[in-house]
């Protein structure tokens, strides 16, 4: 690569029927800026409200008196505004395209057959007892019940908690027991590129694990499997729901009602509950999906995400009901059967709009042209990415290969606790530079700074905060308000402090950098380096580990552990290779460490704390740039390090 970026204007085609245009997100930009109020009161009469809002922002950013409400005296449903308020007008129309991971398999879902699955999984949730204010867990394959699951809840006002299938039964027994979750929804199993994956049998360790706070289960049956059900505490779904009636009224919300927790990793102990609400975030979640992707009324919407992180959230259920839009929902991975599986959907189904991950792109990539070009994709005309900063040769791949050069790329920043979109090149409102998030959306207004707080004028490199608040910021970590005041707001008072690095070039565009703290991102995926090294030292043989992360290609990050084991093991690879299954069951597969390095000792200060920036050299393989090392208590340490360094498979 040259260090010139190349610059693409938006593609002709595309920018001729554009919603947006440079000019008209100029204007609407500086109406958000200047006047919050005004801006966002008219933006919320986008949603049917039971009873309207009369005000519209009520923030305090100080640490002393921190809290966040939108339209806080307003009620609404979010199942109402997803929902019925389409019946009449798109009764027929469908909601959810459900693609299964057998190619054969496919299901169309009317906007009137949601309203009967949802209003009849919401009865059977009122029969199982739970209540308004409940949480209520969700442990998922990728199926519409899973949808259906976290409608019914947001319809009862229940507060669901949807824990990634991907979650070892340890990780999935401390998200119920943080947020007192008496109720689990799960399925007997998934299936994922061919393999089944046993979430039942996860749920029931899981459910011993939580020491009696789970009381109630309600299994979907997805594959049939033998499974073990529990006399009075396990449910089917299809047995609960049989004398149930299809109707069920939307309860009333306030604004401020909690709408789910969703758990993120952190730079510290455990994960977080990131909380959202009901009014600000369904403004946030819908207003985003109608300009990021330019909707159309006639569009096939696919975002590739699962509904276990937030993606999945914003951008396959609420922001695309919320705007009745037709909605994929895919069980599969992009590999399976082939690599061409992503573009015969797209071809079959006719998607217009497909938003996936960096990390996809990369994957596929790597098989060449060919499974691509043996499709024609004519019926996408935008395409988007989410999760991670996208390295340019992908997105060059993405934008000729996949998309033809017909299609613009919105390359979408944000995050769990951001609940939607919060930098984005806008399609038809600016041109495109590979890689870079580009600008901010209505109401968002950025500044980076030094490690002192500083703000950095024009083109620069720094920290990125946000100074003012958007209806869908999250409003607390559930059940640590303190926490929530600590991470995000004490650093830089005043602000909100994202933990992302950022850089402005010459002309205006942001390019996120990546994390600043000890988070690192492995496929798209949040980890918290002191998880994996907690998961580590609750092994046996180890007496210290550190974690950090270094490039991968595929992942965009990998997971590198330095361990020193405890006095008389020895290492070898048998150990090593249990060290990674430990790991995988405690946290779940995406927090395996891809290379894990025995090493006798770590650089430590004389204070005790961990040098984890010449770790984070050493693992990337940067040895003459290691930093000052004079405050290094055993400077022997690090050439040991060097010599034993692993390699990068
Ligand atoms: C939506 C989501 C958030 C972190 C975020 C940042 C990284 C996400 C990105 C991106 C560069 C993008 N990130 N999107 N970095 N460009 N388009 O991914 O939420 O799982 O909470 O992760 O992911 O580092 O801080 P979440």
């Amino acid at each position: 690569m040259s260090d010139q970026p190349k610059i693409y204007p938006v593609p002709e085609e595309f920018a001729a029927k554009a919603n947006l245009s440079p000019e008209k997100y100029k204007e609407m930009y500086e109406a958000s800026i200047a006047d919050p109020e005004a801006f966002w009161g008219e933006q919320g009469k986008r949603l049917d409200w039971i009873k309207p809002y009369t005000t519209v922002k009520d923030v305090s950013w100080e640490t002393g008196d921190l809290h966040i409400r939108w339209y806080a005296d307003g009620e609404l449903n979010v199942t109402a505004n997803c929902i019925d308020r389409h019946l009449a007008t798109r009764g027929d129309k469908t909601a959810f395209i459900w693609i299964g991971d057998d190619p054969d398999e496919c299901h169309k879902v009317s906007y009137k057959e949601l309203h009967a699955a949802v209003c009849r999984f919401a009865n059977v949730l009122k029969k199982l007892g739970v209540k308004k204010g409940d949480r209520v867990t969700i442990y998922m394959p990728m199926i519409l019940e899973a949808a259906y699951a976290m409608l019914a809840c947001a319809r009862i006002g229940a507060v669901h908690s949807v824990v990634f299938g991907g979650f070892s039964p340890e990780a999935l027994a401390g998200r119920i027991t943080d947020c007192d979750s008496g109720v689990l929804i799960t399925a007997d199993e998934g299936v994922r590129g061919g393999r089944k994956v046993p979430l039942k049998v996860n749920a029931d360790k899981a459910a011993d694990l939580s020491n009696g706070t789970l009381k109630t289960m309600l299994v979907v049956k997805r594959t049939g499997a033998d499974i073990n059900m529990v006399e009075g505490r396990d449910h089917w779904l299809h047995e609960a729901a049989e004398d149930v009636s299809s109707d069920c009224p939307p309860e009333p919300m306030n604004a401020e009602d909690p709408l789910f927790i969703l758990y993120t990793s952190g730079s510290t102990g455990k994960p977080k509950g990131v909380m959202h609400t009901t009014g600000g975030y369904l403004v946030w979640a819908s207003m985003t999906h109608e300009y990021v992707f330019d909707l159309k009324e006639d569009d096939v919407y696919w975002c590739s995400a699962d509904v276990g992180w937030v993606t999945g959230h914003s951008y396959i259920v609420y922001g695309p009901l919320a705007n009745g839009t037709t909605t994929v929902m895919f069980e599969g991975i992009p590999t399976y059967p082939d690599a061409s599986r992503f573009w015969q959907e797209c071809d079959k189904h006719g998607v217009s709009i497909f938003y996936t991950a960096p990390t996809a792109i990369r994957s596929l990539m790597r098989e060449g042209e060919d499974p691509v070009n043996a499709t024609s994709r004519k019926s996408i005309r935008l395409l988007g990415t989410v999760g991670e900063p996208i390295n340019p040769e992908a997105w060059e791949w993405y934008f000729h290969v996949v998309g033809d050069a017909r299609c613009p790329i919105v390359d979408t920043w944000w995050q769990t606790e951001t609940g939607a979109t919060m930098m984005v090149p806008l399609p038809g409102t600016t041109d495109l530079k590979p890689g870079a998030a580009s600008h901010p959306f209505f109401g968002i207004k950025p500044v980076l700074v030094d490690a002192d707080g500083t703000e950095l004028p024009g083109a620069t490199e720094g920290n990125l905060l946000i100074t003012d608040s958007w209806p869908g910021q999250m409003r607390t970590v559930y059940g640590d308000h303190q926490r929530f005041v600590d991470t995000y707001f004490t650093a830089y008072p005043g602000n909100y402090f994202t933990g992302d690095g950022c850089r402005r070039d010459e002309d205006g565009f942001y390019w996120i950098t990546g994390r600043v703290d000890d988070v690192i991102n492995v496929s798209g995926h949040r980890m918290g380096t002191a998880e994996v090294e907690s998961a580590l030292v609750s092994h046996d043989a180890v007496a210290e580990a550190a974690v950090v992360g270094y490039p991968h290609d595929i992942k965009g990050q990998g997971i590198y552990a330095y361990v020193t084991l405890v006095q008389g093991v020895e290492p070898d690879e048998a150990l090593r290779k249990n060290l990674v299954q430990h790991v995988r069951a405690e946290i779940g597969p995406i927090a395996s460490p891809d290379l894990i390095q025995f090493s006798p000792g770590l650089p430590k200060t004389r204070s005790g704390k961990i040098m984890r920036r010449i770790l984070r050299k050493i693992a990337e393989n940067e040895f003459a740039n290691l930093g000052d090392t004079s405050t290094l208590a055993e400077p022997e340490v690090v050439d040991d390090l060097i010599e034993n360094r692993q390699n990068k498979g």
